[in-house]
């Protein structure tokens, strides 16, 4: 056909803008159609935005149920109120594959669905604008960290996530059978990113941790992607908070530079308080502040604690980020930090953004027979920990680092009511599939 010969490929959504004037060849999913006086428009969305296509009866899609992959040739001619400034004068239409009828209606601006629904049908549901900005958002976070942590020095790494041994402690563990032994799902690449400081210094990995927690909350996965770095030659767990002060901060100004159409999902974001340095309350303060005493229940913060320490940190310093530290050693993993001037005070700390812990960090021990005596202390074999206690061997520095939750962070940065609408095939107590 003639006007088939003139077109060289495909024209993406994000490229349309600069094709006005002449034709062009796109692709997409029929996301909505409306007829209005003997013309029809139609909306297509690609992998990168929505195009607006104007097409009659004869070219038309008249019949191709919506969300069809289809194909339009056309000529591109400005118009200011289409998307991109520039519509698509249809001069052919096809359907490439036909879609079948849909468990719910996609094309409204809000996605009015219960959250079951929404993850049965996640291959449909995730292509809703509104869906589809958090895993571009996900995907900022984590260009962001990745960028930033480059440029600190740091070299990224990926550590086993089959492992023969716990990290974060004996409860949570997924167990597998690993050729007739006994192995689990990693719970952190805690192990390895402290062996790899021995050899890089400075080591980040971004990967999916996994945490058998039997809870079924608005804030566990079992499943979730973990940002972690591991540093040496540190003077204290002050260093690393200056560290997350400053990726954290990268990260939130990488996702206010996401072009976000949903206007309430666009002012949470801007709306993000993070001043230059980030406040820092002691465990022992929070407790004042939530007027509890020392006790069983005063060796961490409860979720509402978290969000009253938040409320805080945002009427006092006008941030909604806040640094819970000093935290009772006891209820940290053996390989934490004490501090050498308060007796059973740890040297780590939480990030709370919006209420919510979104960090955790600190010291770790460094020398061989700390390890020994942490893990004796707490009941654990150390032979369970032989190649890593190796490390420890052979001239450690004062090292520490972080694991920040992805998911959660999206959660509270979109202002999302649950952190399985931050996972694309979220893994929860009841949910394998998709
Ligand atoms: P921790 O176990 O506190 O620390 O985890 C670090 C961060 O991971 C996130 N997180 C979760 N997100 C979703 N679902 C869960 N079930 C879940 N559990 C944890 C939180 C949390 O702050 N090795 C240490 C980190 C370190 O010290 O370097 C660790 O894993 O955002």
């Amino acid at each position: 056909m003639k006007h088939k010969e003139q077109l060289v490929g495909r024209t993406t959504s994000a490229q349309l803008p600069a094709m006005a004037g002449r034709q062009a060849l796109v692709m997409g999913w029929l996301q909505s159609r409306r007829s209005m006086g003997g013309v029809t428009f139609y909306v297509l969305r690609d992998g990168w935005g929505t195009m607006q296509v104007v097409g009659d009866a004869q070219v038309g899609l008249a019949d191709a149920s919506l969300e069809s992959a289809v194909s339009v040739i056309g000529d591109v001619v400005a118009e200011d109120r289409a998307p991109g400034g520039v519509e698509i004068r249809a001069l052919e239409m096809q359907v490439i594959a036909g879609a079948e009828t849909l468990p719910f209606v996609l094309s409204k601006r809000t996605l009015n669905l219960s959250l079951p629904m929404m993850l049965d049908h996640a291959a449909l549901s995730l292509r809703h604008p509104q869906r589809r900005v958090v895993f571009r958002l996900a995907d900022r976070l984590m260009a962001a960290f990745r960028e930033v942590m480059r440029a600190s020095g740091f070299t990224e790494i990926q550590t086993p996530k089959l492992t023969g041994g716990a990290a974060e402690g004996g409860a949570n563990l997924f167990s597998v059978d690993y050729f007739g032994r006994e192995a689990y799902l990693a719970q952190s690449p805690q192990l390895y990113k402290q062996m790899m400081v021995g050899v890089y210094e400075r080591v980040f990995e971004v990967g999916p941790v996994f945490r058998a927690e039997p809870h079924d909350t608005a804030r566990h996965l079992n499943q979730y992607t973990s940002l972690d770095a591991e540093m040496g030659f540190i003077r204290d767990h002050t260093d690393v908070m200056g560290l997350v002060e400053g990726v954290v901060s990268a990260m939130v100004r990488f996702a206010q530079a996401v072009p976000v159409e949903l206007d309430e999902v666009s002012k949470e974001i801007r709306g993000v308080r993070a001043p230059k340095r980030f406040p820092v309350i002691q465990f022992s303060d929070a407790l004042q502040i939530l007027g509890q005493t020392n006790g069983p229940a005063a060796e961490d913060l409860a979720p509402h604690d978290e969000m009253e320490i938040a409320r805080w940190a945002r009427e006092e310093h006008g941030s909604d980020f806040v640094f819970v530290t000093g935290f009772p050693l006891k209820k940290r993993p053996f390989y934490t930090h004490p501090d050498p001037e308060c007796e059973g005070v740890s040297r780590s700390f939480d990030l709370l953004f919006r209420g919510l812990e979104i960090v955790t960090g600190g010291q770790r021990l460094h020398r061989y027979p700390d390890y020994l005596r942490a893990l004796g202390e707490r009941g654990l074999s150390s032979a369970a920990f032989v190649g890593y206690l190796e490390s420890f061997r052979w001239g450690m520095p004062p090292h520490g680092g972080f694991g920040m939750g992805l998911e959660r962070f999206v959660m509270k940065l979109l202002g999302l009511g649950n952190v399985r609408e931050a996972a694309l095939f979220p893994r929860t107590l009841t949910r394998l599939d998709p």
